[in-house]
């Protein structure tokens, strides 16, 4: 069954290629890729991309990117998040404590264009509204990491999670980021963002930025600077038409949260676990209608998809299971009263 449909995905693939080196050779989109449904535990461990379609960075984007190696990235969606994986050998850290300017550490940037809007000029004047530039890294202390948006300090809330992690001359970044229609960087409250689903088309893109000695065998330490990309755009800093389009393939159910294709036990005690959860929820917390809370709706929408893991979408709960969950929310509802 599962080889099966890599199959078909595989010929699907094939013809992508096809179709895409045609494009090119009309002389048309920059590139094109595909990103699978998916969560992640957003912790500097990678251990749970171990099936993920990477994409290698093997591209310069700018002057000497040479102490970087292996660099690679992946992606995964849910309707309210896009999951980003970042991964590169890097063989001179230059770690600060907060940015210092764009050519001034080892850092990655994402860019995301979540409604596929192609604006040209977003970054001006220091908007970021239609999309948005990300710049993160580790600061230098082990666990710890900073990350901006367009350069200036991330309001709270904007960006659900971020870790960056440092194993030998490693460096690991994951990414939950929210797909903003329009962002408002003076009240990210009033953002609003897309909803995602099967089809759609969002522009992201990944860049690595590394500092490092521009001769490993001078005694003096003069500096150098480079960028690392899968496909070399100018100006990614500043038109979003440039940046990869991203097809997303596949489907979610409404109310898997773990996105293992059933609504079930699981998904029933991811959602009790964050019950009443008043802000900053996503999708993989049980927050299933995009409020950024999960309560009473979401449990609902759980429950009118709910597969007890294997049936069809929207068959009806057994009793007892309907009355085993409405029991555990109830409970847990009263808990957290109680505290
Ligand atoms: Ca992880
Ligand atoms: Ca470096
Ligand atoms: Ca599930
Ligand atoms: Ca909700």
């Amino acid at each position: 069954m599962t080889r099966a449909c890599f199959g078909t995905v595989g010929v699907l693939r094939g013809g992508l290629l096809i179709l895409l080196v045609g494009v090119w050779l009309a002389g048309g989109a920059m590139g094109e890729l595909q990103i699978s449904p998916g969560i992640a535990t957003v912790d500097g461990n990678l251990g749970d991309w171990a099936e993920a379609n990477w994409i290698a960075m093997n591209d310069t984007f700018y002057s000497d990117p040479s102490d970087v190696t292996g660099a690679k990235w992946a992606a995964r969606w849910t309707p309210d998040t896009i999951y980003v994986a970042v991964t590169g050998v890097d063989a001179d850290h230059r770690f600060t404590e907060s940015n210092q300017g764009w050519d001034q550490q080892d850092s990655v940037e994402i860019f995301v264009d979540a409604a596929n809007k192609n604006v040209v000029g977003f970054a001006d004047p220091g908007n970021w509204k239609d999309a948005q530039q990300y710049c993160g890294a580790p600061n230098g202390t082990p666990g710890g990491e900073w990350l901006i948006l367009g350069y200036v300090p991330l309001p709270e809330g904007t960006v659900p999670a971020f870790e960056a992690t440092v194993v030998g001359a490693t460096i690991n970044y994951e990414f939950a980021l929210r797909p903003y229609n329009e962002y408002n960087i003076n009240n990210p409250a009033a953002s609003t963002v897309v909803t995602l689903s099967g089809g759609m088309t969002v522009g992201l893109d990944v860049v690595i930025d590394t500092k490092h000695a521009w001769d490993p065998f001078s005694a003096a330490d003069d500096p150098t600077f480079g960028m690392l990309c899968y496909l070399n755009s100018t100006d990614k800093w500043n038109d979003a038409s440039v940046f990869i389009d991203q097809v997303l393939v596949g489907s979610v159910l409404p109310g898997d949260a773990n996105l293992d294709g059933a609504v079930n036990d699981t998904d029933a005690s991811i959602l009790g676990s964050n019950w009443q959860l008043q802000s900053g929820a996503i999708w993989a917390m049980g927050d299933f209608n995009g409020d950024q809370k999960v309560n009473d709706q979401d449990a609902a929408i759980m429950a009118a998809h709910w597969t007890a893991g294997g049936g069809a979408e929207g068959s009806v709960p057994e009793p007892s299971t309907l009355a085993l969950l409405l029991g555990i929310l109830a409970s847990l509802a009263c808990m957290r009263r109680k505290r």
